[in-house]
């Protein structure tokens, strides 16, 4: 049995709950929460010297981390993945897009916000990132404003990927009415097949 140690409430962590419902993968999920210290217990950091959720264990023991290498391993040979070289490298350019620019600011608001209750030390960095988040979210409503998908015409792994933070952008501060195009995308992306909420 696949074993996956997250909080679904993380949108990295929601990445994977969202695909294995989609494709259908049966999994044993136990819940690690980064907020009580559960991801530097010795016993976490032997499965994951990073320290962050998600991990998942394969059938056969072995140990993935890298919630969008995690993605791309059980996308592999489905629909949610193209074939063609270029296209899964489409794929790419949005998950590295969103671990360098999306995340940092959007997912990093959103924890400041919602998971430490915006408190007074962290004030000057949850306002530092507010105009990097929306420029991220413009890049989004740039490619979303001609195309109803990330990559070619149809729903793969990078819309997963992108939607995991930008639906919950909101609880970082983030007014999702300024972009329209990703508004419209994030209600494509909810009636997908087997589309699950976050909580
Ligand atoms: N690049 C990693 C990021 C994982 C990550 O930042 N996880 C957060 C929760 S969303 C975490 O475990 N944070 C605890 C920490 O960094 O100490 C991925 O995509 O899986």
């Amino acid at each position: 049995m696949i074993t996956v140690y997250g909080d679904i409430k993380s949108g990295n962590c929601y990445k994977i709950a969202l695909l294995f419902s989609q494709l259908g993968v049966e999994h044993d999920w136990k819940e690690v929460l980064v907020v009580n210290g559960e991801t530097k217990t010795t016993e976490f950091l032997a499965l994951n010297p990073a320290g962050q959720i998600p991990v998942v264990i394969l059938d056969g023991g072995e140990v993935l981390t890298q919630s969008n290498a995690v993605l791309n391993y059980f996308a592999e040979g489905t629909g949610l993945m193209p074939q063609q070289a270029l296209a899964k490298a489409r794929v790419q350019e949005w998950q590295f897009y969103e671990q360098y620019n999306h995340e940092p600011t959007i997912a990093v608001r959103r924890f400041i916000s919602k998971f430490l209750g915006l408190p007074a030390d962290r004030k000057a960095q949850y306002d530092s990132l507010e105009e990097a988040g929306y420029r991220a979210l413009q890049v989004l409503e740039n490619r979303l404003a001609k195309h109803d998908f990330l990559v070619g015409d149809s729903y793969s792994v990078a819309d997963i990927s992108l939607y995991a933070y930008t639906h919950v952008a909101d609880e970082g501060g983030f007014d999702l009415s300024r972009v329209p195009a990703v508004s419209a995308w994030l209600d494509r992306v909810r009636q997908q097949p087997g589309y699950i909420d976050m909580d």
